[in-house]
This record gives C-alpha cells, sequence and structure tokens, in this order.
C-alpha cells in the first residue's frame, strides 16, 4: 500500500468491509420487515447487507430494494443483490452476489460493468481454483459455506466446517465471508480461520432484538478481530483498516481486498 489512499481494484471499486454482513430474508424478517430490519442492523453496526428473496418475483424485488436503498442512504453500507444480477440498476444497488449455480461470472460481470461489486459463494478448493482463473478483477469477494448446517436454505450444499473454511480462504486471492449457521459464539472460531467477516440471516432477521443481535456480532468480531491482531493473527488474516505496509509482500494481508492478485 502505498499511502496515498484507500486501494481500490481495477474498477475503482473501494474495498468493501465484510465484517458483519446481513442477508436478508423476508420470511424472517417476518411483520418487522425487511426495511426495518436494515435499518436497525446498519445502525447496529453491518456493513454490508444483501438482498435476498428467491420467491419474490421480479418487481416486487425492484420495490423491496428501493425501500432498502432509500433506508442506506448516507450510511455507507453498500446494497449487493442476490442472484438476479439485472435488477442491479433497476434497484439502484451498489453489486450483486451470485452462487456456483447462478449467472456465469463473467456474463455478471459483463452486465454490472466496472464499478459494481461482485461477490461468488463457493464451497470447494476447486471452486476457487477456478474463480482465479477468471480476470483479476471480476471479482470482489467470495463467500464460504455453509460452515455450519443452517435452516435458511433448504437447497444448501452440506455444511463444510471450519476447516474447509480455513483452507479456502487461505488458498484464495480475495477475501472471504464466512456464511451458514454463523452465530454469536461461533465469530471468534470464524475470525480464527482468517475469515475477513460473518454473514447472517438467522442470527438477525426475526430476533427479537434486531439491534441488539446486530450489536452483539459487531461487538464479538471486533473483540475476536482484537485477539486475532494481538495474537499476531490467523493465516491469511487481515482486519478492516490494519492493512501493514508490507502487504504487497503476500497475498493474504488485505483488509477486505487483496493485495496481490493472481498473475493471469
Ligand atoms: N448460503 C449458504 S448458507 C445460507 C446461504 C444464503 C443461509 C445462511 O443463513 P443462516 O440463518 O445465517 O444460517
Ligand atoms: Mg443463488
Amino acid at each position: 500500500m502505498d499511502g496515498t489512499g484507500p486501494r481500490t481494484t481495477g474498477g475503482g471499486r473501494a474495498p468493501l468491509d465484510l465484517s458483519v454482513y446481513l442477508i436478508t430474508d423476508t420470511g424472517q424478517c417476518g411483520a418487522f420487515g425487511v426495511p426495518a430490519t436494515v435499518a436497525a442492523a446498519v445502525a447496529a453496526g453491518v456493513t454490508v447487507v444483501q438482498l435476498r428473496d428467491p420467491d419474490a418475483d421480479d418487481a416486487d424485488l425492484v420495490v423491496l430494494g428501493r425501500a432498502l436503498v432509500a433506508e442506506l442512504a448516507g450510511t455507507g453500507v453498500p446494497l449487493l443483490v442476490n442472484d438476479r444480477v439485472h435488477l442491479v440498476e433497476a434497484i439502484g444497488a451498489d453489486g450483486a452476489h451470485v452462487g456456483q449455480g447462478d449467472a456465469d461470472v463473467l456474463e455478471a460481470r459483463d452486465l454490472l460493468g466496472p464499478h459494481a461489486y461482485l461477490g461468488l459463494s463457493v464451497q470447494t478448493a476447486s471452486h476457487v481454483q477456478a474463480a482465479t482463473t477468471l480476470p483479476a478483477d471480476a471479482l470482489d469477494y467470495l463467500g464460504v459455506g455453509p460452515v455450519w448446517p443452517t435452516g435458511s436454505k433448504p437447497d444448501a450444499a452440506p455444511a463444510s466446517g471450519l476447516e474447509r473454511l480455513r483452507e479456502l480462504s487461505a488458498a484464495s486471492p480475495w477475501p472471504c465471508v464466512a456464511i451458514g449457521g454463523i452465530t454469536v459464539d461461533r465469530v471468534a472460531a470464524v475470525a480464527a480461520t482468517g475469515a475477513a467477516g460473518v454473514a447472517v440471516i438467522s442470527a438477525i432477521c426475526g430476533q427479537p432484538d434486531v439491534g441488539a443481535a446486530a450489536r452483539a456480532l459487531r461487538e464479538a468480531w471486533d473483540g475476536a478481530v482484537g485477539e486475532r491482531t494481538a495474537g499476531g493473527g490467523a493465516a491469511g488474516g487481515g482486519v478492516a483498516g490494519s492493512v501493514p505496509d508490507d502487504a504487497a509482500a503476500g497475498l493474504h494481508a488485505w483488509a477486505g481486498v487483496p493485495t496481490q492478485r493472481f498473475v493471469l
């Protein structure tokens, strides 16, 4: 890092802070609602919001997405759209997240243009390896999981555990956010793998006090990362705001963004 400003990708995208990443679930948010959930969670320290509602049709998703854009205005917290890359522009979102069975990454990047964020779910080392054959700036981060079993995605892959998360985080040139079954009690174990953050649905959506739930995750992450930093850090570890100047020497000294892309 040259110290002249935030590191950006080739598309001029500022690094994402993936530390506490909320994925919305309309059903789990219940009567409290998705916009109110997002507002309370962001006020409590959530750093990324992903709009996810596989059951909504496009028109309804655009309406909900625009409501979230309005909630997030002025917060600096980006809104990403799950799967439906073609709705990012209509919603006015900041990017998208796709799974292995969703839109092709290069087609998604073409549709999004260079300035939008794009994340990709991975479950295996082959998925990470395949991603590294893409142009360096196609992606911003990887989502790894489910790490633990989840009740929030009926068609989720089997839980792959912390060792897989550690392995994939170490192999990835992009920051990795862990997903699947993450609770406050599991945040420290995730942070110790070198992951860049925790992505959750049920640990926030539908909780009796959404703000308190999000704050508990925020504090657990910050506490765990403090330990990680004080203890020398896990292999692959990096935390927002703590990019060492010698980061270019290593693949994983990022703070939410790769310091060194694979040479393709
Ligand atoms: N992708 C993998 S697991 C998952 C998604 C969308 C659901 C995570 O939800 P929860 O409630 O945090 O386990
Ligand atoms: Mg998907």
